[in-house]
């Protein structure tokens, strides 16, 4: 793992044995996500996917904002060939192809390209200072990191629209209604990261092939049809026989004592 020097815009840390801790640091302007800032979490992603001690990755924010949106001031000038040939924000999908769970714990603002970093995790957690939205449309743009297509799976045709095309927050407590988010935490700074960190060890403590054939499966539900995905799912079902992992989750119960996974 890094030290936190190796990066200008993020600090890395592991707060818990199998636990890597990703936090935004770009706090004068309100986590606005940079190019380079992104560049920076794709590497701590990197990192983390590729030790073998972490087992999920916690990605967070400050106390006033998770993120308050791609750069709008890296953006403003920039001109349609420029951003159309070089797929401008591409950067944006390394996060989705992480194998190992990441757990976003949102305090204060997570605007536009901030509530798709969000949504692009495994998990919200939400602080109940967390204020959500897209407000692309009042700056003559739309939502390009899955704004339109996560919120919409998470929240419904009807509030997806509202949210995309009024620009309007919504609050923690509507996130929760609506299944955004998992859960609001209690109150208290802090608290998110570590209601977060305590899931992600939880997470860290099973099997890691289990751990990743279910993060698989269920990300299937949103890219297939049903047939396919319960086809999938038993597909990665079966194989999990072949493990120890599976030996020892099954024996340790007939045996009324804690499974030590040691994934494999
Ligand atoms: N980009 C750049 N700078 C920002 C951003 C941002 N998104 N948000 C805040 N800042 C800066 C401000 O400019 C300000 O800087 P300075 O002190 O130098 O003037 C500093 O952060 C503090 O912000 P405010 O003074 O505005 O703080 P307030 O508490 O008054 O307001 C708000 C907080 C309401 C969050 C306000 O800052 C705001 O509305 N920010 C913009 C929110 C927004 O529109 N986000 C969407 C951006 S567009 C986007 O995300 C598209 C994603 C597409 C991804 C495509 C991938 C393929």
């Amino acid at each position: 793992m890094s030290s936190q020097s190796t990066y200008n815009f993020i600090l890395t840390s592991r707060p818990e044995p199998n636990v890597s801790l990703i936090t935004l640091n770009r706090p004068k302007a309100l986590n606005a996500l940079s190019t380079p800032l992104m560049l920076e979490i794709n590497k701590a992603l990197d990192e983390a996917e590729n030790d073998a001690d972490i087992g999920a990755i916690v990605l967070t924010g400050s106390e006033r904002a998770f993120a308050a949106g791609a750069d709008i001031k890296e953006m403003k000038d920039k001109q349609f060939a420029e951003v159309y040939t070089s797929d401008f924000l591409q950067n944006w999908t390394r996060i989705t192809q992480v194998r190992k769970p990441i757990i976003a714990a949102v305090s204060g603002y997570a605007l536009g390209g901030g509530c798709e970093l969000a949504m692009a995790c495994d998990i919200i957690l939400a602080s109940p200072t967390a204020v959500f939205g897209q407000p692309e449309i009042n700056l003559g743009i739309i939502p390009g990191a899955g704004g339109t297509q996560r919120l919409t799976h998470a929240i419904g045709k009807s509030r997806a629209m509202e949210i995309v095309l009024t620009g309007r927050n919504f609050s923690a407590k509507e996130a929760e209604a609506w299944g955004l988010v998992s859960r609001v935490v209690g109150e208290g700074e802090g608290e998110v990261v570590k209601e977060a960190l305590k899931m992600a060890s939880t997470i860290a403590s099973k099997g890691r092939i289990s751990v990743q054939a279910a993060k698989e499966a269920v990300n299937s539900a949103y890219e297939l049809p049903l047939g396919e995905g319960l086809r999938l799912e038993r597909r990665l079902f079966h194989p999990l026989f072949a493990t120890n992992d599976q030996k020892e989750g099954m024996g340790a119960f007939a045996e009324k004592r804690k499974a030590n996974f040691t994934n494999n």
